[in-house]
């Protein structure tokens, strides 16, 4: 029998094979894309929250690793994100002071990780082009512009463009900033646009809260902004698939710092501690719970390791990929913060929780201008206080001064409502937990000390609106939310 020659139409298929095989090898390593919602504690439907619908993040939970321990290392924006940008704990390369050194490059050795990546061929994006303000926060306690070079002497970029990513990129990187859910002038406008807005008499909330209905509402607008991020996580998928990207493309979700709201952002208790962290790799979509204790330094390593990149020896996050990862604590550490200048460590198991408060006589409620604008339960539960009907769990944010030393069984007090630090049967866990601390406290002691911070103007926009605007103020006592951005605003053109 003769032997039949193949076709042209069977030529073109195997070659067609042959190349969207080829695509297929030329497309690894995978894209990833970093998702970095604003002052999230695990507020979601995924992580157990009440009343909120996280129908997108639940999905992405859903197909991939969500890790129940994950906590950051300091409980605001600019230190948690100087650690996260270098991998290395802020503590130790000095830029752990929010809004600080910002004209003081990084010490030698360290690097922005999305200069390693840049090294490892990929294109590093900042922000997206369909989420609100457009995502391109840094916000980092280091000399940097967003985007352009870097070499760390006389250039300082760390992205390579701004909000769109697409093939042509090769593999990239896309770090996306969602800030609806931070403090703003829009949570008003998101809430009334919000398709099944929260009813302010049906939330749940933490039991160190009043229950009073200007703190309902107030929690009721967060819920609707968490529901609004969720929607726009939804977004960002979409892109990926209508691009035929969503086969090749890891994606991460994490908050920054914890909730906006009393002993949230700002503390190291788990509210503003801990934090969502899900882990999507469509080359495996299996659903996974993870309990281990992570750094959010952990996530940045494991997106070196996803990408093949450098890893080097300086950084103080592990791959959560490697079987080899091996992390008994976080260390965190909370320090200055506008005009005030705490001092607090601690370490976190997951499990237990120590906290050792330096400046003790400053209070929690240390009367932070810029929280004057942006906590009304903070004012609410003050003139509760005057009257003797906030109970002893709420009280405690409102203490003049803070405790020494702070333990918490995480797992049987998860709002850490009862502090064990004097309590004589956990005496040796308090030892032991304070020992490794101070551990920390060395290992992490800063590259250099230099120290720049940035002047607060919220303090004098407080002292204005206080002095020229008495009748703002008031509303403001009464927890309603006047807008620190207007007030910014009133406040520069009384000057001009
Ligand atoms: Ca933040």
């Amino acid at each position: 029998m003769k032997k039949k020659l193949p076709t042209t139409t069977t030529i073109c298929f195997w070659l067609f094979f042959l190349a969207a095989n080829f695509s297929l090898v030329a497309q690894e390593p995978p894209n990833i894309i970093w998702i970095m919602a604003e002052d999230m504690s695990t507020d979601l439907a995924c992580y157990g929250m009440p009343d909120v619908r996280t129908p997108n993040l639940d999905k992405l939970a859903s197909e991939g690793a969500r890790f129940e321990n994950c906590f950051v290392t300091n409980p605001i924006c600019s230190p948690s994100r100087s650690s996260m940008m270098v991998g290395v704990h802020q503590v130790k390369t000095n830029t752990h002071h929010h809004r600080s050194n910002r004209e003081v490059p990084l010490s030698a050795p360290y690097r922005p990780f999305t200069q390693l990546l840049r090294e490892a061929g990929y294109t590093t994006i900042l922000g997206n082009h369909s989420v609100r303000g457009k995502g391109r926060k840094t916000d980092v306690n280091f000399k940097h512009q967003k985007v352009g070079p870097w070499d760390g002497k006389t250039q300082f970029g760390l992205f390579d463009k701004y909000d769109e990513f697409s093939a042509d990129d090769g593999p990239f990187f896309a770090q996306i900033q969602l800030n609806v859910t931070h403090r703003g002038d829009w949570w008003e406008e998101v809430s009334q646009q919000s398709p099944d807005r929260h009813d302010p008499a049906s939330v749940t909330l933490p039991d160190y809260f009043a229950d009073h209905p200007v703190i309902r509402a107030d929690w009721a607008r967060y819920l609707d902004q968490i529901e609004y991020m969720d929607r726009e996580v939804g977004m960002i998928r979409q892109e990926l698939a209508d691009k035929g990207l969503a086969d090749n493309t890891i994606i991460l979700f994490i908050g920054d710092n914890g909730r906006c709201n009393i002993r949230g952002k700002g503390y190291l208790h788990d509210s503003g501690l801990r934090i969502p962290f899900l882990m999507y790799d469509p080359r495996d979509t299996r659903a996974t719970v993870r309990e281990e204790v992570v750094s959010a330094t952990d996530i940045t390593a494991t997106i070196l390791d996803l990408a093949g990149a450098e890893m080097p020896d300086y950084l103080t996050g592990q791959s959560v990929l490697n079987d080899k990862f091996d992390r008994d604590y976080v260390y965190a550490a909370r320090d200055l913060w506008d005009e005030i200048l705490e001092d607090s460590k601690g370490v976190t198991s997951g499990r237990w929780k120590y906290i050792r408060n330096d400046k003790p006589k400053i209070p929690f409620d240390a009367g932070h201008a810029y929280l004057e604008f942006y906590r009304p339960a903070v004012h609410i539960m003050r003139s509760l206080r005057e009257t003797g009907k906030l109970d002893q769990d709420e009280l405690f944010f409102f203490a003049p001064r803070k405790p020494d030393e702070e333990l918490y069984d995480l797992k049987n007090d998860p709002l850490e409502l009862v502090n064990l630090a004097q309590d004589k049967t956990y005496r040796s866990k308090l030892r032991r937990l304070r020992k490794i601390t101070r551990r920390f406290d060395r290992k992490m002691r800063p590259v250099d000390d230099t120290y720049e911070p940035t002047h607060p103007t919220s303090r004098d926009v407080l002292v204005y609106i206080k002095t020229t605007h008495p009748d703002i103020y008031q509303r403001m006592l009464q927890g309603e939310e006047v807008g620190f951005h207007k007030a910014l605003l009133m406040y520069k053109k009384s000057q001009e």
